[in-house]
């Protein structure tokens, strides 16, 4: 499948989606973002793919929905439409774990798509904001709520309400991202992470991730329950009896994802 507005790529199990429009900064607009659905859909139901990383260039990961594309909607065309709304969940959807490398702007939307990935790994370079009362709007695919689990109240608050920038050390120090590596290593560091999820049993690594973001819509005791019983349920599992078996004999495991 030949792609516009991507480059997907492969490294082994890992799959790498690049958001490719450099002339708009990797603003995201319809066709991009239908072809970030399509590319995830066809590595959902591809057995050998067990990671995917999201990323952009070296001057922006995404510098947010396309401000050109977006501003003639009405309400009732933007509503009806509804044109961001099953594409971009698309990331949030996939099921199989997804890392965001950023480097340079993430913005607006930009900011919310690093936000639906799993977690993100920054270069120094990075840049995080919500811009979008700058333009008279609010965040709209979920910034305002992800960014405040994220942060917390007082820091989204402060980037939504004033539309300011905040850079990588900031956001790691703020829990937004994981790490923070030198821009000339962003892409070894994440293929590095990935490689190792994909490494994993896929089916432990889809469920660990299902348990952690089933925990952001129930109680802590919902969440333990919840945690428990699928812990359980993993020792139906062949990679669970060939994980244990493996440390037990002191050689590597190899999972069957059965
Ligand atoms: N949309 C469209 N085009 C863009 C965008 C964007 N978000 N960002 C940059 N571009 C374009 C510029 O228009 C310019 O194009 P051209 O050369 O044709 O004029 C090109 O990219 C380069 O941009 P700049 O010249 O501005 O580059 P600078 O290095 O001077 O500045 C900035 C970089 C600071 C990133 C600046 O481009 C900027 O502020 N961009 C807009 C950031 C922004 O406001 N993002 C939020 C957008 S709104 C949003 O994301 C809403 C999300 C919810 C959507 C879902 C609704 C349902």
């Amino acid at each position: 499948m030949a792609y516009q507005n991507i480059d997907l790529t492969r490294d082994g199990h890992v799959a790498i989606i690049r958001l490719d429009r450099p002339k708009a900064l990797n603003a995201l607009n319809s066709a991009m973002m239908g072809e970030v659905a399509q590319a995830l859909a066809a590595l959902e139901s591809d057995d050998a793919i067990g990671c995917v990383i999201l990323t952009g260039s070296d001057k922006a990961f995404a510098a947010g929905a396309d401000i050109k594309e977006m501003s003639d909607n009405d309400y009732l065309s933007i509503y009806k439409n509804d044109p961001f709304e099953a594409n971009h969940c698309a990331i949030e959807r996939f099921r199989k774990p997804i890392i965001a490398a950023v480097a340079g702007y993430a913005l607006g939307g930009g900011c919310e798509i690093a936000m639906m990935c799993d977690f993100i790994i920054a270069a120094e370079t990075a840049k995080f904001g919500q811009p979008e009362i700058n333009l008279g709007v609010m965040p709209g695919i979920g910034g305002t709520q992800r960014l405040m689990r994220a942060v917390g109240k007082a820091k989204a608050m402060d980037l939504c309400l004033t539309g300011r920038m905040m850079d990588a050390e900031e956001a790691e120090r703020a829990g937004l991202v994981s790490r923070i590596v030198k821009l000339d290593d962003l892409m070894e560091t994440a293929l590095d992470a990935a490689s190792k999820i994909a490494a994993q049993s896929q089916p432990v690594a889809m469920i660990t991730k299902e348990t952690i973001n089933a925990g952001f819509n129930m109680t802590l005791e919902q969440g333990i329950h919840f945690e428990r019983r699928l812990f359980q349920s993993l020792f139906s599992t062949q990679d669970q009896k060939e994980g244990m078996a493996a440390f037990i004999e002191k050689r590597k495991p190899h999972f069957k994802n059965k």
